[in-house]
């Protein structure tokens, strides 16, 4: 004999269904930015290497000032990821020593190079721009070279400029790496300070 589902047990079905996706929902979320964050540490990796690759052949990290550049800056912004973006693409000795994909690079902070100042950056990028790395949420990430610990950085995050203080270890209380750079990006929930911040330091 055919039963039918009687309306309480359909409501009750209907009921644990949406229960189940009310919890899945938070912890499919939790999944995509752990993985996202892991991608933008990736991309930080990466170009920890090619800042290494650089350093072999000029006997210095990248600068995190464009005064060192012999060029003057026209903002505050995102200064140390736009000098390290002209320094890793640069034509001189066995540059360039990074391959920009276009997610990974953008300006935020819209500023360019004055004409006269383009022979003084040369750049396989072939644009006046001053492109910043970009994380995956497409904020900017800061570089420090450790010249420049002692002032911190400025990155654009969420159209807003936020200043970043160079990361100590919480033991030593000393500069993560000490004698090279550092990396930042504000992590999945964009704001600066906060537990999900990545870090990579040079050796
Ligand atoms: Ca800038
Ligand atoms: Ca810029
Ligand atoms: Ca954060």
């Amino acid at each position: 004999m055919q039963r039918r589902f009687t309306l309480i047990e359909l409501l009750v079905v209907i009921t644990v269904v949406i229960a189940l996706v009310a919890i899945s929902i938070p912890a499919l979320s939790g999944i995509r930015s752990r993985s996202q964050r892991k991608a933008t540490e990736a991309f930080m990796q990466r170009l920890k290497l090619a800042i290494e690759s650089y350093s072999n052949d000029f006997g210095d990290y990248p600068p995190s000032s464009f005064r060192k550049l012999g060029i003057k800056k026209t903002n505050d912004d995102n200064e140390g990821g736009e000098v390290l973006v002209r320094c890793l693409t640069t034509s001189d000795r066995s540059g360039p020593y990074f391959d920009f994909k276009e997610l990974e690079i953008g300006n935020t902070d819209q500023d360019s190079l004055r004409n006269s100042e383009t022979g003084a950056a040369k750049s396989t990028l072939r644009t006046t721009e001053l492109l910043e790395p970009l994380d995956v949420w497409g904020n900017a990430i800061l570089y420090m070279h450790n010249r420049d610990y002692d002032k911190g950085g400025t990155v654009n995050v969420n159209g807003q400029p936020a200043t970043v203080k160079a990361h100590e270890n919480e033991k030593t209380k000393q500069y993560s790496g000490l004698t090279s750079f550092q990396l930042y990006s504000a992590g999945p929930d964009g704001e600066v300070g906060t537990g999900d911040d990545v870090w990579v330091a040079g050796e």
